[in-house]
């Protein structure tokens, strides 16, 4: 047993979660069997949503001109905007500058076409290597939706579960959120469901679920609700969750993820950029674990306001597992402040991020940011007990971030090695 010293102690935690192995367990990435859904390379990075809100603030055209650019201008003007004209202090900026060091690209030069020349060299199964390498990350899990006609195909041509570092999650949206269209869409599919709830929607709703939980290995269920999801209601969404939903996650006994407190779009004329968080009511949550002891629940929330009142819920229920800091939570300041009350609150007993990316090399600069801060609360809290004579080893360091950056996801799965 390797006794770690005072002098070293922070050193030696840094370094292990630097290079710690990552389970990131939720994303927008795909396998590369999934073809144009996996988005890579500099134009993608810099077309970012997050990027898109920021740059736009400084534009004083139509927003429709930005939507007129082909993907290529829109980088250049991103480029321009947020990295020359300005200085690319923001988490997302930071982090676009971070892969390209990362990358082993001259940021000095800020000769963004030098970055696409190198990249344009590169195959996507060979940049999947490599920044899953640089990144240090070995299992993602996707987002993965049967209603999209291309992810589908792949799906059905058995090619999704080909690669192995690769694990899938079924998103529930529509269902839960969007029930008439959902209905058209398992129409489509050749499910005899109707608006009306009935004996037979519900039947044919979970054989739907079931049947694509088994075709994709989905290790979740995964839904992303509003600020103002209540449970339980006179609502869709109770019974849906509690005639379908839960059923089924019990009859294949996997988690039903929760990402609660989204507005979607605020801004209509920003895309995929215009939505917003919103605070939500976390006793929905309480009852949901009390109500169904048994079954599974991975939670995240995006409002500020309603962190610690979740983590707290978290000392109350085992079934509640809590996970990330989302979207735009996932900024230094907040990582640090959430990461620093979970361990004090729960120990290492959460999950204390996951990456949401949705470009590929973004993986480098999240976990990179996320590990520091990381390490960094972990450091504090092992010197403190060094100070008091307790002392950590080195294996018992490993331990606690593989819990915190792996096992204790795959343990709340029933999947632990
Ligand atoms: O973080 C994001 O990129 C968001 O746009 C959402 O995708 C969010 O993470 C979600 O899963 O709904
Ligand atoms: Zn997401």
């Amino acid at each position: 047993q390797t006794e770690v010293n005072k002098v070293n102690l922070r050193q030696t935690v840094e370094r292990l979660a630097m290079s710690m192995p990552v389970t990131d367990m939720h994303t927008h990435l795909y396998a590369p069997e999934f073809g144009e859904l996996l988005l890579w390379g500099i134009d993608e990075l810099l077309t970012y949503h997050y990027l898109i809100s920021e740059s736009i603030r400084w534009s004083e055209e139509e927003y429709s001109h930005f939507w007129s650019m082909t993907k290529r201008e829109q980088a250049d003007w991103i480029w321009q905007t947020l990295f020359l004209d300005h200085s690319p202090v923001s988490e997302a900026t930071s982090g676009f500058i971070t892969i390209l060091t990362r990358l082993g690209f001259d940021v000095s030069s800020r000769n963004l076409d030098d970055y696409r020349q190198v990249l344009a060299k590169r195959s996507v199964n060979e940049q999947v290597d490599i920044v899953m390498q640089i990144a240090g990350i070995d299992k993602i899990v996707m987002t993965n939706d049967p209603f999209d006609s291309i992810e589908r195909s792949v799906w059905l041509s058995g090619n999704g579960k080909k690669d192995p570092r690769f694990y899938a999650a079924l998103r529930v949206d529509t269902l839960l959120n969007d029930w008439p269209v959902a209905v058209k869409e398992l129409q489509n599919l050749g499910y005899d469901v109707q608006m009306e709830w009935s004996k037979q929607t519900i039947e044919e709703t979970r054989r739907f679920l079931t049947e694509w939980i088994i075709r994709m290995d989905a290790l979740y269920l995964a839904v992303s609700m509003p600020g103002d999801f209540e449970y339980p209601a006179e609502d869709h969404r109770s019974k849906m969750i509690d005639e379908v939903m839960i059923p089924v996650c019990q009859g294949q006994n996997i988690p039903f993820a929760l990402m609660i407190g989204v507005r979607r779009k605020v801004n209509p004329l920003l895309g995929l950029a215009g939505d917003m968080s919103m605070r939500s009511d976390v006793s929905a949550v309480e009852a949901l674990c009390r109500r169904y002891p048994e079954q599974k629940f991975l939670i995240t929330m995006l409002a500020r306001e309603n962190q610690h009142e979740l983590t707290v819920l978290a000392r109350k229920f085992r079934n509640l597992m809590i996970f990330g800091c989302w979207w735009f939570l996932h900024i230094e300041s907040i990582v640090e402040e959430m990461t620093r009350f979970r361990v004090e609150l729960l120990g290492t007993s959460m999950i204390p991020q996951h990456s949401d990316c949705r470009v590929f090399e973004q993986l480098i600069y999240k976990w990179e940011h996320s590990r520091k801060i990381i390490a960094k609360v972990l450091a504090d809290k092992y010197e403190k007990l060094h100070y008091s004579g307790w002392n950590v080893t080195e294996e018992e360091i490993k331990r606690d971030l593989d819990d915190l950056l792996n096992q204790n996801f795959w343990h709340f799965l029933g999947k632990g090695q």
